[in-house]
């Protein structure tokens, strides 16, 4: 293994002496991140879980290291991205919900980065609402973005690209890269649109799931007994808050008779061209033709959602990998494979389908996990993992240390770079005992309340709050799907105690006060 301050240093150095020069500075890694909205670490096949193919992101955890527990502090997206980019809880980078303005006068990763040379640029999904600070170039979808021919902003205005945004943002980024300053690293944040509802995918895979008999997760049926108001009253169930027309684009019999989500069904569509409309009418006819033939109900219909949602979702992930394996051929065709961290991630995790859910926001495992591979030849192992508890708050500190610049303490995370090069592994120095996490964004759509906890690598305690106030308690050892509130169990009231105890701890490091006064 290189050893991080002093291998790539020597590789400077010898040169330097050779020629008789100025000693030159130390070779910094340049740092691609590509990140996805929504996906789960379910549908990822180096996680093992059976249900996709993504054999250019697997690429990254066989020449690297795929996380086992990484997760996010705060499962929504714009509050996700903020914590990447200050390095900061939402509590103190003034970000907490998706309806907030990400203020771009603090301190930020681009920012920090510069002082060590780094150009950096971010392409693809903002949703920050305030235009990007810091960087030396970003083009950015409006808001959310659509599939199909997006707007993009730059510094120059808006202007409209025709094609699948996930392929545009590919387009996008590898322009970048060959304009940029070959002379300085780079750090260059790719953020995709897909997989984030509604799952419209690149034509050449409509059918490529079609096939494909899903799984359905043992608690999609989910009836929520053992827990709390919380899971019982959310609205983010397949059966009962999926959509056919908008989600499942089943084609409406009278689109202005569209009520609730479905009357976002035209939005995406309208943007089409003729021929992308006609493809697109091609394939969704069928869909359509056989929905109502079937007319179905009950737990039926409940399967036939479910299906239909993995098959879109998981086509749209295809065109994500796709472009994925583009950027690391990129890489590795320009002679930048060798010196450039390349991390993969979503900005939380996604339920497809357990609980009976879709979308994220609560702690349970499958919002909270977040999939996370990352390889840097030379410090990490090729083909590791770990399962220390990371979280996104700690990205900003780990490129900061690995660009060998000082970690303000400001900043809340912890550098990943122990992790990476095998430090923290067993018998090693433990990264940390528990994780934190705060979400807010209620009342709001998909009604899930505000909560926060704490996650250890067993346990995991939610206190809900605000119209509620109810504790849930889950042992992931014995009850890994979560589906058996532990709070009132008097043989865990010892742990209870420990937990709280831990928690507190955690909300005074980490300056929530917000949370402290709420226990
Ligand atoms: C939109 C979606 C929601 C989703 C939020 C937040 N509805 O409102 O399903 O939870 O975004 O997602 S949609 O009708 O517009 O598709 S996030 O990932 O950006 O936080
Ligand atoms: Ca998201």
């Amino acid at each position: 293994m290189r050893n991080l301050f002093n291998a790539s240093i020597g590789l400077g150095l010898t040169a330097a002496a050779l020629s008789g020069c100025r000693e030159k500075e130390p070779e910094k890694p340049n740092i691609l991140f590509i990140m996805s909205d929504d996906h789960a670490f379910q549908a990822i096949s180096a996680y093992g879980h059976g249900l996709n193919s993504t054999p250019n992101i697997d690429r990254i955890a066989a020449d690297g290291m795929r996380f086992n527990k990484a997760f996010c502090t705060n499962s929504i997206s714009a509050p996700c991205r903020a914590v990447i980019l200050t390095g900061k809880f939402s509590h103190l980078n003034g970000l907490r919900d998706n309806s907030d303005l990400f203020n771009g006068a603090q301190q930020t990763l681009p920012k920090m980065l510069r002082p060590a040379g780094y150009q950096s640029a971010i392409i693809g999904k903002w949703h920050l609402k305030t235009d990007p600070a810091g960087f030396d170039f970003w083009r950015i979808l409006i808001d959310q973005g659509p599939y199909y021919n997006p707007d993009m902003k730059d510094s120059t205005g808006t202007h409209r690209y025709t094609g699948y945004t996930t392929s545009i943002i590919g387009d996008q980024a590898i322009q970048w890269l060959d304009k940029r300053d070959p002379q300085k690293p780079f750090f260059l944040m790719v953020h995709n649109k897909a997989p984030h509802r509604n799952w419209m995918p690149e034509p050449k895979y409509f059918d490529l799931f079609r096939n494909t008999k899903f799984p359905v997760p043992e608690n999609f049926f989910d009836d929520y007994s053992n827990r709390g108001r919380a899971a019982k009253e959310q609205e983010m169930s397949v059966i009962k808050d999926m959509t056919v027309n908008y989600d499942l684009k089943v084609f409406p019999h009278k689109p202005d008779s569209l009520t609730g989500d479905d009357q976002a069904w035209e939005g995406g569509l309208k943007r089409m061209t003729p021929e992308q409309r006609t493809t697109w009418n091609q394939y969704y006819q069928k869909i359509t033709d056989e929905f109502y033939a079937k007319k179905l109900t009950g737990k039926d219909l409940a399967l036939w959602k479910f299906q239909r949602y993995m098959e879109d979702y998981l086509a749209c992930i295809q065109s994500v990998d796709d472009q994925v394996g583009r950027l690391l051929d990129y890489l590795k065709d320009n002679g930048l494979d060798k010196n450039t961290l390349v991390v993969y991630c979503s900005d939380q995790g996604f339920y497809l389908g357990e609980h009976g859910w879709f979308d994220k926001r609560f702690m349970y495992e499958e919002s909270l996990r977040t999939p996370l591979v990352m390889k840097l030849p030379g410090v990490i192992k090729p083909g590791s993992t770990s399962e220390d508890l990371v979280q996104n708050v700690d990205f900003a500190s780990t490129f900061l240390q690995l660009a060998g610049l000082q970690i303000p303490d400001s900043l809340q995370g912890l550098s990943l770079v122990p992790v990476m090069d095998g430090k923290t592994q067993e018998g090693g120095v433990k990264l940390r005992d528990a994780i934190y996490y705060h979400y807010y964004e209620y009342p709001g759509v998909h009604a899930v309340k505000r909560h926060y906890g704490i996650r250890t690598d067993r346990y995991k305690l939610i206190h809900f709050y605000q119209d509620i106030d109810e504790w849930e308690l889950f042992d992931l050892e014995k009850d890994p799907r979560e589906m058996n509130n532990l709070y009132n169990d008097p043989s865990y009231a010892q742990t209870i105690t420990e937990l709280k105890a831990a928690l507190v701890k955690l909300q005074i490091q980490y300056q929530d006060t917000e949370g402290l006064s709420k226990n």
